[in-house]
């Protein structure tokens, strides 16, 4: 056979191997076996010094296309391998970005039911321009009481069931505020009217059964101004248990009652047809126009400026809105409890998107 001859066998052994090749190990193999330091090609390099001179050129040339051809056929079928074994993984390894996030420590943990009923309640009154105030937990005497026209005498300072510190050196005493009235107080002090705000947050009373914890949470309400009447007071109220309870109608009642801070007082119940319990009244908050002592006792002329008061319990409203039974569950601690009745740190509440839905 021919020198060139042999090249041209050989040629075709290897393409036909490279073709042959059934993953990228194989194809290295015969790479090494062509090209490699003892490959078929480099020993054909490797005689060329031993042919006559005149068939030396012709004989390099040759060599040197085919190795050429052979490289670039190495290449176009390691590219043909690569494709390949990336379509398998592709078909494998599939990502499903709809599936939901994996539950972890941040996903399993939920919001406190009256943490979420807070975060309504905020939202409804913020949609009708009232602010947020805040006040401290520990109060005076003077905040708590004096300034809400419950003088030392009044009945009223032995129903709030008070927790007071130690006495002063002076006998003056700190307490828990029994209420979140004092925040009311400190806003009408410090600020003119007109004044709309609401005044969430904890509150104390050394009281403890069925139906009454030490610490429990209210929202009070403040509308101030020169012409706000009881029209202003009900409407808000409607307005704020249509939202709540997120029905278009609520039949409410206001019943005569009495606080030494409002006159006139009101209780106000809903119909139970709210809650999904038609024939039954349930009371739900307390009311009234701000009394004027009230306001004097807050630099106030009450011959120009009235307005009306409200004070709701946030837990009582937490169990009629979400059927929560069991009042002392709420501050148990009960993991078990929470992932039942808590909520979900993406359930955020706002008016736009159907407040609990
Ligand atoms: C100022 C003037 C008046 C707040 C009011 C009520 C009626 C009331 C209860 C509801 C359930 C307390 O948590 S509860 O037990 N509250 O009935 N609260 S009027 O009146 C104020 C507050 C501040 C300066």
């Amino acid at each position: 056979m021919s020198g060139a001859d042999d090249l041209k066998v050989l040629e075709k052994n290897l393409i036909a191997e490279i073709g042959g090749a059934k993953d990228l190990t194989a194809l290295d193999a015969v790479r090494v076996s062509a090209l490699g330091k003892k490959g078929r090609i480099s020993e054909l390099m490797s005689k060329l010094g031993s042919l006559p001179p005149e068939e030396r050129k012709t004989f390099g040339q040759t060599v040197n296309t085919l190795k050429g051809q052979i490289s670039a056929a190495l290449d176009a079928r390691k590219t043909e391998l690569e494709t390949a074994a990336l379509d398998e993984r592709l078909k494998t390894e599939r990502t499903d970005v709809t599936l939901p996030v994996r539950p972890g420590p941040i996903a399993e943990g939920r919001i406190h039911p009256v943490s979420q009923v807070l975060d309504e309640v905020v939202e409804i009154f913020a949609d009708m321009g009232f602010s947020v105030a805040e006040g401290p937990d520990i109060e005076t005497d003077e905040m708590n009481f004096d300034k809400l026209n419950i003088p030392a005498e009044h009945p009223a300072r032995q129903d709030h069931d008070t927790f007071y510190f130690a006495p002063k050196a002076d006998g003056s005493r700190l307490l828990l505020r029994t209420h979140t009235s004092p925040v009311q107080i400190r806003t009408m002090v410090s600020q003119k009217p007109p004044i709309r705000i609401i005044a969430p947050g904890r509150v104390y009373r050394c009281d403890s059964d069925q139906t009454h914890t030490p610490m429990f949470h209210q929202v009070e309400g403040l509308v101030i101004d020169e012409s706000t009447h009881m029209g202003h007071l009900k409407w808000v109220l409607q307005e704020f248990c249509k939202a709540f309870f997120e029905v278009d109608e609520v039949k409410m009642r206001f019943r005569a009652s009495h606080f030494p801070f409002t006159e006139p007082s009101m209780e106000v119940d809903i119909g139970a047809e709210a809650i999904g319990k038609p024939g039954q009244w349930l009371e739900i908050l307390g009311c009234g126009m701000v009394h004027p002592n009230v306001l004097k006792n807050c630099g106030l002329d009450p011959e120009k400026y009235q307005g009306f008061a409200f004070g709701v319990g946030l837990d009582r409203l937490t169990m009629l809105k979400y059927g929560i039974p069991d009042l002392r569950a709420f501050f148990s601690g009960d993991l078990t409890w929470l992932s039942h009745y808590g909520f979900s740190t993406l359930d955020v509440p706002t008016l736009a998107g159907g407040l609990s839905s």
